[in-house]
C-alpha cells in the first residue's frame, strides 16, 4: 500500500483516578497517536510510552524523537503490504519498540480494513468475547483499596490485580483474602524487591496468589530464575519480555511460569504473535497487559487477546474506569460476566473521535519522507 500521509500527535488525557505503582503517580496521561493514510483509508495507532521513562527507558518525549526523525520517514517511504513487513522497515533503528509498535499497529488496522476483515480476524483470533481483569493501583489506605475492589467485581471483572512494594504487600494481601477467599488475585511490582528479600516474598505463597508479576529487575532472567525455584506462587514476567528469544530463554530458565504481553513493550503486532506462539509451544499461557492506553491503543489490545493461547483475564478493562470521555466510538464496554464483545466490523472496529483529538491535541507534524537525492 502506498503511504499517503503520516500524522503524529500528542493528544492530553487526565486520568479519571491517579494510577501509583512501585515507580510512581500518574494523573495525566500525554498519549502519542500515529494517524496513517493509504489509498482512502486511515489507520490508527497508539504509542504506549510513559510520560517518564520508568516502566521501561522510552518516554512520550523519546518516542516523539523517534517517530519523527528516523521510523516515520523510514515508514513514509516504503509501500508495506502487511503489518508484518513493519520490522524489517524499522531494522536499523535498535531499541525504541514503543514508538515502533504505534506505527506498525496503525499499519495491522490499515491491512484489516482493506481485507474487510475484524483485526482479531486478520492475526487469527480465535474468540468472540475475552475475560477481563482489572489493575488496581497502590491506593491511600486499606480501605479505601477495599472499596474499590468490591466495586470492580460487582462491575463483573473477573481477576483482580493488586499493585504491591515493599510496606504495601502481605498486609493487604491479608486483609483482601480473608474478605474475599476465593477471586482470582494476583500481585503486580514492578520490579520494587531483590533477590534478598526472598524469604519475604515466599510469604505470598500464603495467599493463593494466580501470579506475582515481574517482582525483580525489570532486564533479569537470571534472578527470577532463582526466586521462581523458592516459590509456589508462578512469577508472571512484564517488562523482561522483550521478544520472542526472550521467551525462549526465560522459558529455558524456568524465570516464569506465565507471562504478559505487551504490544509496546515487544513492538507491535508482529512480534507479539511471536511471543504468544513461542509461548504456547512451551505451555506457558500468556494474558493482555495494558499501559492505561486511550480507546484506540484499547483496541489493539482487545484483538490481540482474541489470540488462542491469551487463557488468562488481562488488564484490558473499560474506558470508562480511565476516561471521563474516551477517543472512540463506542466506547470500550466490559459486561456483568467481566467480558468485552469482538466486534465484527473491519480494522480495529472502533471509530475515532477526531473532533475530540483535535480537541485534545497539545501538538502535531506531518511526517515526510526522507528527501530522495536524484
Ligand atoms: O506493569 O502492568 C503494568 C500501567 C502502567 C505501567 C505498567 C503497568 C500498568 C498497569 C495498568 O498495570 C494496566 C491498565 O492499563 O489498566
Ligand atoms: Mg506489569
Amino acid at each position: 500500500m502506498r503511504i499517503d500521509s503520516i500524522v503524529l500527535r500528542e493528544v492530553h488525557m487526565p486520568l479519571l483516578h491517579p494510577f501509583e505503582t512501585s515507580f510512581g503517580v500518574t494523573r495525566q496521561r500525554r498519549i502519542l497517536l500515529a494517524e496513517v493514510r493509504s489509498e482512502g483509508l486511515t489507520g490508527w495507532g497508539e504509542c504506549t510510552a510513559g510520560e517518564r521513562p520508568y516502566f521501561s527507558g522510552e518516554s512520550t518525549d523519546s518516542a516523539w524523537q523517534a517517530i519523527v526523525n528516523e521510523l516515520g520517514p523510514m515508514l513514509a517511504a516504503s509501500e508495506p503490504e502487511h503489518g508484518g513487513e513493519c520490522p524489517a522497515i524499522f531494522r536499523l533503528v535498535r531499541g525504541n519498540p514503543m514508538a515502533k509498535a504505534a506505527l506498525e499497529n496503525a499499519i495491522w488496522d490499515l491491512e484489516a480494513q482493506r481485507e474487510g476483515l475484524p483485526l482479531a480476524q486478520l492475526i487469527g483470533g480465535v474468540r468472540e468475547t475475552i475475560a477481563c481483569g482489572v489493575s488496581l493501583g497502590i491506593q491511600p489506605s486499606i480501605p479505601e483499596l477495599m472499596a474499590v475492589i468490591e466495586k470492580e467485581l460487582a462491575a463483573g471483572y473477573q481477576r483482580i490485580k493488586l499493585k504491591c512494594k515493599p510496606g504495601w504487600d502481605v498486609e493487604v494481601f491479608d486483609r483482601v483474602r480473608n474478605r474475599w477467599p476465593e477471586i482470582m488475585l494476583s500481585c503486580d511490582a514492578n520490579s520494587a524487591y531483590k533477590l534478598r528479600d526472598a524469604d519475604h516474598l515466599t510469604s505470598f505463597d500464603a495467599f493463593d496468589l494466580l501470579m506475582i508479576e515481574q517482582p525483580l529487575w525489570y532486564d533479569d532472567f537470571y534472578y527470577h530464575s532463582i526466586l521462581q525455584k523458592r516459590l509456589h506462587t508462578p512469577i508472571c514476567l512484564d517488562e523482561s519480555i522483550r521478544n520472542r528469544r526472550d521467551v525462549l530463554a526465560a522459558t529455558e530458565m524456568e524465570s516464569c511460569r506465565i507471562i504478559n504481553i505487551k504490544l509496546g513493550r515487544v513492538g507491535g503486532f508482529s512480534e507479539a504473535i511471536a511471543v504468544h506462539n513461542a509461548a504456547q509451544e512451551r505451555g506457558v499461557p500468556v494474558w493482555c497487559g495494558g499501559m492505561l492506553e486511550s480507546g484506540i491503543g484499547r483496541s489493539h489490545n482487545i484483538a490481540l487477546s482474541t489470540l488462542e493461547n491469551f487463557s488468562l483475564p488481562g488488564d484490558v478493562s473499560a474506558s470508562a474506569r480511565y476516561w471521563k470521555e474516551d477517543i472512540v466510538e463506542p466506547e470500550i464496554t466490559v459486561s456483568k460476566a467481566g467480558e468485552i464483545e469482538i466486534l465484527d466490523t473491519p480494522g480495529r472496529g472502533y471509530e475515532v473521535r477526531t473532533d475530540l483529538v483535535e480537541k485534545l491535541t497539545v501538538r502535531k507534524e506531518q511526517i515526510r519522507a526522507f528527501e530522495m537525492v536524484a
